[in-house]
């Protein structure tokens, strides 16, 4: 019997009373004991009637439970789909209805406006809370701590992520036990983890950077966690003297360059740190090397390539690259009309094939064509460049994205809800340069003829519909949007003038 990613990642792990967790309490959870409360979830999920290959969907605060979960899945056979707990009701409802999930968990605090949801997607609802508490741990808490781990193939499917696009509504990236467990082996060689790792981990654990990148390379490594609740300065600049690495987002390196805490003294002992998930400036990397000593490994992946390309760990690590294909990724940079190969140095559009790279998109096989080839290379949608060097160097997107602090804001999901708002005739969402979140958002609108716009309407209609951090910061009024022969929206010169919009 074998199930390759429980296998290597968990298994190996029972019964050590080896540290896993760290928490803000003071209080550490070894090993042996996560590992045994995810028998017991395992066993609760199967006895609330869930079998192999069904969707457990959780929208759950960031606790050592929810990573328990996530374990049980894995044990058991199913397919684990985590959801930001800023998605509003509308959010939730859509990507139950759409990925047919069997149990949903959720917070106490969002049950009541969460069950009628449930109950119309058909899932089965139980509570998982940040403090432990729940009816989840509730049905767990009398069962077994040997769970029979049900077997699994590589290509089985483990997680599902959802992801937006430029058109039409988001798509679940179906990533398989062969995707996570490859990326996290390639991961934990390639930079160097070991069981004497403590990892600063601060992140979100509903993306690829706080779940597959940062938990699934601890546990490869056998090392443990510092396991923050989320990004608080104060915290985090307390939990470093315990660390010896830290995964984070450019925004978190800014916010501590601009705190005098963060000091050479402070990081001194400290082995590694990496970024991710959107652009560094170079600027960034090089303050941090001038305050610290520490050059940032820069890395580049994606919900649906995990991680595809990383800065050397040893040898120079280049700012404003994303370094090189990790061992047994392809990458190639295309002309994207014709998709032939370009000459180094010359921009393209990115593909990248390898085990990383996820199977397709849940019951969408048109979207998946479109962007996976037939040969196996997935077209990220972002433009970049080869150097002399052989460096990848990210220099846009091919796709209407926004990127702000770490989270992706599609524009399409965006002014489809502001089109809709009485008096509005159109609309055009743009990412602006912002110094915390890298972009932020701005909403351009356009009112019908002779109409006044309620601004304020209009924001209560946007935290209806979409996540706060997907709200736009700027709602700005303007008599036409800037188009082209064609007819098109020009976003480009929408983005040149309002550039300084949040300096
Ligand atoms: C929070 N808010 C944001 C935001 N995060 N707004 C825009 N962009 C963001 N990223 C909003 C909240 O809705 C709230 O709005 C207000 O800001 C304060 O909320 P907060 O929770 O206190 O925010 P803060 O602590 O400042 O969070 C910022 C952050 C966080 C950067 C620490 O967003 C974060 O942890 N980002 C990491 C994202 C990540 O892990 N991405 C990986 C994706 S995987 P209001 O209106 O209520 O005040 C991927 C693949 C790869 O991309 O390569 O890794
Ligand atoms: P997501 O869909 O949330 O997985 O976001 C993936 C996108 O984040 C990629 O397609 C890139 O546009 C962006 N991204 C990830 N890492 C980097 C990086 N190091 N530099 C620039 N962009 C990045």
């Amino acid at each position: 019997m074998s199930n390759p990613l429980f296998d290597r990642l968990f298994a190996r792990h029972a019964g050590q009373p080896t540290p896993f967790l760290h928490l803000p309490d003071g209080r550490t959870l070894t090993h042996a004991g996560f590992l045994a409360t995810t028998a017991r979830f395992a066993h609760a999920l199967a006895a609330n009637g869930l079998s192999p290959g069904d969707r457990v969907a959780a929208q759950t605060a960031k606790s050592p439970e929810t990573l328990t979960l996530y374990a049980a899945c894995v044990q058991a056979g199913l397919i684990y789909l985590p959801l930001n707990p800023a998605y509003t009701a509308d959010e939730v409802s859509y990507f139950l209805e759409n990925s047919g999930a069997r149990l949903f968990v959720c917070d106490d605090g969002n049950k009541d406006a969460l069950t009628p949801v449930s109950k119309a997607a058909g899932a089965t609802l139980l509570t998982l809370n940040g403090d432990g508490s729940g009816t989840l741990p509730e049905c767990a808490a009398s069962l077994s701590e040997i769970f029979d781990t049900v077997e699994r193939a590589p290509d089985d499917l483990a997680a599902f992520l959802y992801t937006s696009g430029t058109t039409g509504r988001p798509k679940a990236a179906m990533l398989t036990q062969e995707n996570l467990l490859s990326n996290a082996v390639t991961l934990t060689d390639h930079w160097r983890f070991t069981a004497e790792d403590v990892l600063l981990h601060a992140l979100p654990i509903f993306h690829t950077h706080g779940l597959f990148v940062a938990t699934n390379v601890t546990l490869a490594a056998g090392g443990s966690m510092s396991l923050l609740p989320k990004f608080d300065l104060d915290a985090v600049i307390g939990a470093l003297s315990g660390a010896t690495a830290m995964m984070g987002v450019p925004t978190f390196y800014t916010r501590l360059l601009d705190d005098p805490r963060f000091t050479r003294d402070l990081v001194g002992h400290m082995r590694l740190f990496i970024s991710g998930s959107a652009p560094l400036l170079a600027e960034t990397h090089n303050r941090f090397e001038d305050r610290t000593g520490h050059r940032i490994l820069e890395r580049y992946g994606m919900t649906e390539t995990n991680m595809n390309t990383s800065n050397p760990y040893d040898g120079e690590r280049r700012a404003g690259t994303v370094g090189f294909p990790l061992p047994g990724v392809d990458v190639k940079v295309t002309q994207p009309t014709t998709g032939e190969t370009v000459a180094d140095g010359t921009v393209g559009q990115i593909e990248v094939r390898g085990p990383n790279v996820f199977k397709g998109y849940w019951q969408m096989p048109d979207k998946t064509r479109e962007e996976l080839r037939p040969d196996g290379f997935f077209i990220t949608g972002d433009l970049g460049k080869i150097d002399e060097d052989g460096y990848l160097h990210i220099v846009g997107r091919n796709k209407d994205l926004v990127i702000s602090g770490g989270f992706n804001i599609y524009p399409k999901e965006i002014e489809t809800v502001l089109d809709a708002q009485p008096g509005v005739l159109e609309s055009a969402v743009i990412g602006a340069p912002h110094a915390d979140l890298g972009e932020a958002v701005i909403g351009v609108l356009v009112p019908e003829q002779g109409a006044t716009v309620n601004v304020d309407e209009i924001n209560d209609a946007l935290a209806k519909a979409v996540a706060r951090f997907k709200c736009p910061r700027k709602l700005i009024i303007v008599e036409a949007l800037p188009r082209n022969a064609m007819g098109k929206v020009q976003k480009n010169v929408l983005r040149d003038q309002y550039r300084d919009a949040f300096s």
